[in-house]
Formats: C-alpha cells, structure tokens, sequence
C-alpha cells in the first residue's frame, strides 16, 4: 500500500517542500508538493532523484570500528566506547587543542548539525575548529561582522521585488541559489525580466544564468573586488550616492569615498579586462534603478580579495539605497531566530582572537581554515601541539579542501578520528570509528540556517516521513552521544544533553528584562514544553522564544511546534521588511562603511590594479544534478553533461594544440592531474574550468558507482597556501594554472583519470 510523506528536500539550500510516495519501508517517489508555502511545487532533478538518494545501497548501515587496522560492524555501544576511548586521553594528555572539530556542509542541512556541533565544540573546548564555510563563505561573514557587528547579518536580495539584480560570481540555475535561499530562483528570475527589471550577470563563464541576462560581463577571475570598488567610485564622482532611509544608521560615507578614489574605472579596466565605459554603465544602471541588489557568491567568495568584494558588494547597496528597503537587500527575519533586542551598540566583531599554530593564520568567527588543517596535523612546531584527533561530522576536506593529497596523509596518521558520514569516502575512510546518520527519509527537517537567508519568512518542519530501520540510530542522538563521549560523560542519558540546553537558555530568557518570558520560572517553562524528543523540544523553545513565538503565553496566537505541526505545508511570515537599526550590533550602533581591518586590507587591492598575469587561470563550475563531493554515487544523477571535464577556450585549445576530448595535464602549485577537454567558448579567454568534488579513485573506499567513473580531484591543484587574508577562506578560483596534452608516455592514460597521488616532479611536494 503506498501512501505519502511531506520532507523538505536537504539536498540544497532552496529547502523545497517534497512530497514523497512510500511503500511499506522504501521511498518510491518524489514531486514538488504544491502547497508548500515556499516552494509551491517546485522541484529540480535532484529533488526527483530524492528516493535514489535516499535509498543509495552504498550508504553504511551500522557504526564501524577499526580493529586490527580494519573496520568493522560493531554496536552503537561499542563504536561509542571506542569514541570515548579514543578522544578522552588525547584530551587529557595533550589538551583539548589538541582535538580538532572539521564540520562540512550537510551540517546546515540536518536539524542535528544545528543543534549540536556548537555544544561538541564548547564542551571540548577546543579552539581547533575547521569547517566548510573558509572553503565557500567566510569572507561574507567577515564583512558582514565587521559592517554591522554580526557575522550572521547577512543581507538577502529581494528577488520578487526587485528592479535591477547585479549577480556577481554565482549560478543559481545550476547550484539554485546559496546564501539566498529561494526554490525555483531560475522561475524568479524570468519573473525579475519578466515584470521589466533587468538582470546583469558578472561571470568569467557564460553560465545558463548568464544567458538569461540582460548583460553578461566576463570579468577576468579574481577582479571582482576591483570592479565594484570602480563602481563605487563612479557613485561618488558622479553624485550618484543616495543611502535613502538607512542614512541616520550608517557613519563612514566620506571616509569611504577617500579610501576608493584611486580605483576609478580606467585604473580598473586592465586588470579586470572590463572596459571602462562598461564599468560607469554598470554603476549608473545601479543607481538609476528604482530598486536593485547586488549579489555575490562563489566567484566573489573563493578569491584573493574575497572579503573585499564581499565588502563591497554591501557598500553598492548601501550606497544607492538599497540596504533594507523592499526590493533591495533585506534582513531576513526567522522563526527560531534570537528573541529581539533593543537597537542600540553591541559588542561588535573581532578577528583574530587566536591564531593557527603552524602559519599563524587569525581566527575568523572562531574558525581557522580548512585550508590549513594538514599542516596542523602533520607540522610540529614550538606554538602548540599539532592535531592528535579529530571529530568530523559531514565533511570530506580530502576533496573539498586544497591539497587532499596532503591532508589524506596527515589524517592517517592521527591517534584517533571519528566521522559522522553516511559513507565510507575519502575522508571517513580514515576514521577509527564511523558513525552513519540514518537516510534522509528517516530524518526529520528545519532549516535553522536557511531560513535566516531565505527570500521570504516563512517556517516549515518536517518530521521523519519513515520510522528509523532497525540499527539505526536518529542523527540528533548521535551527536548527542558524541558530545558525551568527547566531554567525558559518556554512557549519561543523551537527552540530557537537550535539557541542559533547555534549562540554560530559559534560565536566560527569564533574567532578560526584553524577554516576553522576563521574571517567570524556567522548570515551569520547561514543563509547558511539547515535542517528542529533545529536539523538538529544543524547536519548540527556539520557536516559543523567537520573533514571532507564543512567548509561552504572552501572546497566545505566536508560533509553537504544535501549531507548526498543525500546518505542515508550513507558515508564510509575510515578505522581507525594513529592519534597521535592530541587526545592527557594532560597537557604534552603527553599520561602519570603513571598518578599520578593511581599510588596511585596501593596499592589497591597489597593489593588484598592476596585476594582470598572462597564464592560464583555473575556475571552477557546478552542475544541476551533483552535489560537491558526496553525491557522485548515484547513478540517476551521473552521466550526462555532468562530467569532470576540463572545459577551455577554442582559441587556447587551437594555441595548446588540445583536441575535443583529448586527456590534458592539468598543472598546479599543488600537483597535477589528467582529465578529458572539453572545448567550449562559455569560457572566456585564459580561463579554464573544472569541477569539483570528484576524484573517487582511492582505496579504501565504499563509493561503488563514483569509483567506476571517479573523475579527478580539481583541488589537488591548489597547496593550501592561496588565502583571503582576512577570513582565511580559501582561493579555489582564479588559480594560476598550467596545461598541456597529455602524452603517451604521461601519467593517467584514460578519460579522467587521477595523475596517481603524489606531487610530480618540479612542483613542491606534500609538507614542503
Ligand atoms: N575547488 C573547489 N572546491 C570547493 C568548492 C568549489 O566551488 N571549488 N566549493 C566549496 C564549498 S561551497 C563547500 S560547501 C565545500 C563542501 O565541502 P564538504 O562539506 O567537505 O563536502 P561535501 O561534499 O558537501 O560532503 C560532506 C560530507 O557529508 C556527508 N553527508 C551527506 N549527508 C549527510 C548527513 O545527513 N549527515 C552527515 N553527518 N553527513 C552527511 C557526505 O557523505 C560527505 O562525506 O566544498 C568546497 N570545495
Ligand atoms: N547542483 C548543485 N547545487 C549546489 C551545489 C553543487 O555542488 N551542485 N553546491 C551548493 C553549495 S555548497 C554552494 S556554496 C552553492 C554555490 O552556489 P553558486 O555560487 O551559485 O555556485 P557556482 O555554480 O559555483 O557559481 C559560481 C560562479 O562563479 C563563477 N566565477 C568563478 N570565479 C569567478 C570570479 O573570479 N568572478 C566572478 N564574478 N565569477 C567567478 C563561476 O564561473 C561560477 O559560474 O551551491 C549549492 N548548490
Ligand atoms: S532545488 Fe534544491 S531543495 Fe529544491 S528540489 Fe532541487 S535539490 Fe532539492
Ligand atoms: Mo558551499
């Protein structure tokens, strides 16, 4: 008898409500669900693939435990004795730095990734933290923290209301959107053209979405942070500035304009290999539209000046009006959000509080870069003791991360490693100890962090669409036990993790003279609790607390979980409103437009106005039906035009005598490797593209499908050292690159294959 679930899909961040078809234990379908408040039925393909996904026989089924060297099938009792066992004497002997904690991407995807890894990285106490956001979007929250006090005020563009979209470094009809959450973007930006408004798309690649644009301009890789500074001093030149209703909260304008002025649109042009006229066109479209946003991600992210454009594309909304005004860039406010506080100064943002050992990178929001971990497992140096253990929960930093060649090294030779993963890849192959989260299907679903990206509020929660198989344990528990078993209370009951969680934040809320919930008793509070498990209880208080929530009582028609649950096609909270000064959290009240750490950043960037080198540079591409490292095993979504191929221009592959398919050496500061041409003029000149996230050619692994086609590691390519100084993130675009046909006598004869794993000859090797 099959029957039919609703679970909001985790596979990106466009959160769209599915409807799912079940037969007996299995999921058989899946289709958009049409009332869903949000995503009102769309689906893409990865959506559809949602039950192969689900149901991928590779996906471990059971914790493992590493005997003997081997992994092995043990009880979730035993692989958390092993967790206990291994974590707390490193803890003890070399202190809890000593521990590093690697989160990845589905983290922002679980309700379990949102409940827990902070309470795994508090109670450890380590400040050896690494996660996926210094590979993708850390420069934004640098900005973010240091314009307006909080690294997690991140302006979301007004799609459905906007005028005028300036899209710089991001594809969203292939990745469907990121920091702004949005099901169906590539429907929202027809609408956008559709009602008149104009969409400009700033992108070394002629993208789908770039083909959708009303202009397409192909910045030369790495620029960006140039350009927009061009296109703030035209504002200023040309009296174009006009901050409209967010004047009285922003100090720093004319500082501002003193600190741009050297980077006019002809001192620009060159290095950015956009023309002047161009750039002035593009400033005064911005300002002359009756509302417009600009938007960056990837390609504005993963560069040098990463947290300059990051910067700057905040300072054009600010500029011409745009921050916090319908149809600009707006504050979004959610469901499980902080309770409001009073506008006013805050404690502001501060980087660099520590530093990483080896090469003293600071501390971005408590961060250092992933980019970094191997050195600070494999190099011994006076500042500390390397690594001895890590907890990585949902990452895979081997293909993720620059140089997987080192870290896959230095991982193997931790003391001791546990990975929550549902697969044996590349990463959790090296664990002592694995312990797999249950499918999808089995898991319930909140977007704790989408929401506060998401172009409307709205709120939705999904429980488990079917009950977990025998042997599997709910993902929440397993990190809630991993929690206890890394602070040294293993075998304690898991929930009482949540209830001290529960306890302390209502012990708060009570203390808060703002709260709704000021002066009353929290055991009572917690008592008035719903919800199944601690989790949920844990929703319902976030929701009770928050900016539309009951107030447990002080406003009987706000938000609780059972009222969510009442409506599970979720709640619409209305569009994106005006919000400041409320966000704000600088130490000025303020938003400061010249933050002092940006001001001393901006000699880099006039530095690299003369920078214009005449190599090959590397950027990379996503595709529709993959999902970085972790989804190239499932066969519904490989194939296709979703390959890793090297794509390159005509008239580079005519100079380079590379041929349509033809294997090409890739060649990088990291290493090299081999993978087919694909020649195709969507590139601009100079600049060539390869995926990432593929590279399933290890032992060791249990990826069956990804290791028959495993494609090559584009982050082998990358040593690690390329950063954005301020936010640590990683340079992952505009990588200077050689290349050359591959010959007969070269390393990795067949179509994408790997260049074997160590650094050929003439480039520095791992640890050098
Ligand atoms: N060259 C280059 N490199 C890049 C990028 C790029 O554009 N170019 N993009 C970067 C970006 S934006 C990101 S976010 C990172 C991603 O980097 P990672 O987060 O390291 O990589 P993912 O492939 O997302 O894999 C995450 C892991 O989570 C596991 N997983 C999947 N579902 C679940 C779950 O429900 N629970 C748990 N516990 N685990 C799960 C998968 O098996 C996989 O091992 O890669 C970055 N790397
Ligand atoms: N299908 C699919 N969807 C995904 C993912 C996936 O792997 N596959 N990953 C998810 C994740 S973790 C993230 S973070 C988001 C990312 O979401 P997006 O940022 O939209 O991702 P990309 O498709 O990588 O788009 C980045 C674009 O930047 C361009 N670019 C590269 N260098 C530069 C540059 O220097 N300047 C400019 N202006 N552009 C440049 C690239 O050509 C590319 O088109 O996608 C998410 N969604
Ligand atoms: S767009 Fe993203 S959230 Fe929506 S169905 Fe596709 S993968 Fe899932
Ligand atoms: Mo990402």
């Amino acid at each position: 008898m099959s029957r039919t679930a609703l679970r909001i899909c985790p596979l990106c961040e466009a959160t769209c409500g599915l409807t799912l078809t079940l037969d007996g234990s299995r999921v058989t379908g899946a289709r958009g669900d049409r009332d869903d408040v949000f995503s009102k039925g769309f689906i893409c393909p990865k959506g559809a693939a949602f039950p192969a996904v689900d149901a991928d026989p590779d996906r471990l089924r059971g914790p493992l435990v590493r005997v003997d060297g081997e992994l092995r099938e043990v009880s979730w009792e035993e692989a958390f004795d092993a967790v206990a066992a291994g974590l707390r004497p490193v803890v003890e002997r070399h202190g809890p730095h000593a521990v590093g904690v690697v989160l990845g991407n589905p983290n922002v995807h679980t309700v379990a990734g949102a409940l827990y890894p902070p309470l795994l990285i508090a109670g450890l106490g380590t400040r050896s933290v690494f996660t996926a956001s210094t590979v993708d979007q850390m420069p934004k929250h640098v900005s973010s923290g240091l314009l307006f006090g909080d690294a997690h005020a991140i302006p979301v563009p007004d799609l459905d209301r906007t005028d005028h979209l300036l899209l710089i470094g991001a594809n969203p009809l292939e990745s469907n959107g990121s920091l702004c959450t949005a099901p169906d973007f590539p429907g929202r930006l027809r609408a956008l053209r559709a009602r008149g408004g104009t969409l400009t798309v700033v992108d070394p690649r002629r993208t789908r979405t770039a083909r959708l644009a009303d202009r397409h301009v192909a910045v030369r890789p790495g620029t960006d942070a140039l350009l927009l500074a061009a296109m703030a001093s035209v504002l200023v030149e040309e009296h174009l500035v006009d901050l409209g209703e967010c004047a009285p909260h922003v100090q720093g304008v004319a500082e501002l304009a003193d600190a741009l002025k050297d980077f006019t649109p002809e001192a620009v042009a060159p290095a950015c290999d956009v023309d002047a006229d161009t750039v002035r066109v593009l400033a005064r479209e911005l300002a002359a539209a009756p509302t417009a946003a600009v938007y960056g991600r990837i390609g504005s992210c993963t560069v040098p000046h990463g947290t300059l454009a990051s910067w700057l594309v905040d300072v054009l909304n600010i500029l011409t009006g745009n921050l916090d005004r319908p149809g600009g860039a707006l504050f979004p406010r959610a469901a499980t959000d902080k309770p409001p506080r009073p506008a006013g100064p805050g404690r502001g943002f501060a980087l660099g509080r520590w530093h990483s050992r080896v090469s003293r990178h600071p501390e971005a929001k408590g961060e250092l870069p992933l980019a970094a971990l191997a050195e600070e497992i494999d190099t011994a140096t006076d500042a500390g003791e390397p690594l001895r253990a890590l907890v990585v929960v949902a990452a895979n930093p081997v293909l993720s991360a620059p140089d997987g060649d080192r870290l896959d090294k230095a991982l193997g030779s931790l003391d001791f490693m546990v990975s929550v993963d549902p697969y044996l890849n590349e990463t959790s192959r090296h664990a002592h100890v694995v312990l797999p989260p249950p499918p999808p299907a089995q898991s319930p679903h909140h977007d704790f962090a989408f929401n506060t990206l998401a172009v409307r509020n709205q709120v939705r929660y999904t429980r488990p669409a079917l009950p977990p198989e025998p042997g599997r344990m709910p993902e929440t528990e397993i990190l809630a036990r991993l929690v206890l078993a890394a602070t040294g209370r293993h075998g304690t009951d898991p929930e009482a993790v949540d209830r001290l969680v529960v306890h302390q934040t209502l012990g708060k809320a009570v203390n808060d003279p703002h709260s709704p919930v000021h002066g009353r008793d929290p055991e009572e509070l917690a008592g008035l609790l719903t919800g199944r498990d601690g989790p949920e209880r844990r929703l319902d208080m976030m929701l009770r607390l928050g900016p539309y929530g009951d107030g447990f009582g002080a406003d009987p028609d706000g938000l609780t979980l059972d009222r969510l649950l009442a409506h599970p096609h979720g709640i619409d909270l209305g569009p994106l409103s005006p919000r400041l000064p409320q966000p704000l959290k600088t130490r000025s009240g303020r938003v400061e437009l010249l933050p002092e750490p940006i001001a001393a950043d901006l000699p880099r960037l006039r530095a690299a106005l003369g920078e214009r080198p005449d190599g090959l540079v590397l950027v990379g591409r996503r595709h529709l039906r993959s999902n970085n490292s972790w989804m190239h095993n499932v066969p519904a979504l490989t194939g296709g035009t979703n390959r890793c191929t090297l794509q390159i221009h005509p008239d580079d592959a005519e100079r380079l005598g590379v041929r349509d398919g033809q294997p090409v050496r890739v060649r990088g500061a990291g290493g090299e490797v081999t993978a087919p041409a694909e020649v195709t003029d969507a590139l601009r000149r100079g600049v060539v593209s390869l995926p990432h996230g593929w590279g399933h050619d290890r032992p060791g692994t249990r990826l069956r499908h990804a290791a028959a086609d495993p494609g090559v590691n584009v982050n082998q390519l990358l040593d690690g050292s390329l950063l954005d100084p301020l936010s640590g993130n990683a340079v992952l675009n505009g990588v200077p690159v050689e290349i050359a046909p591959e010959t007969a006598s070269g390393p990795g004869t067949g179509a994408a294959s790997g260049a074997g794993h160590g650094a050929p000859a003439g480039l520095p090797g791992p640890g050098g």
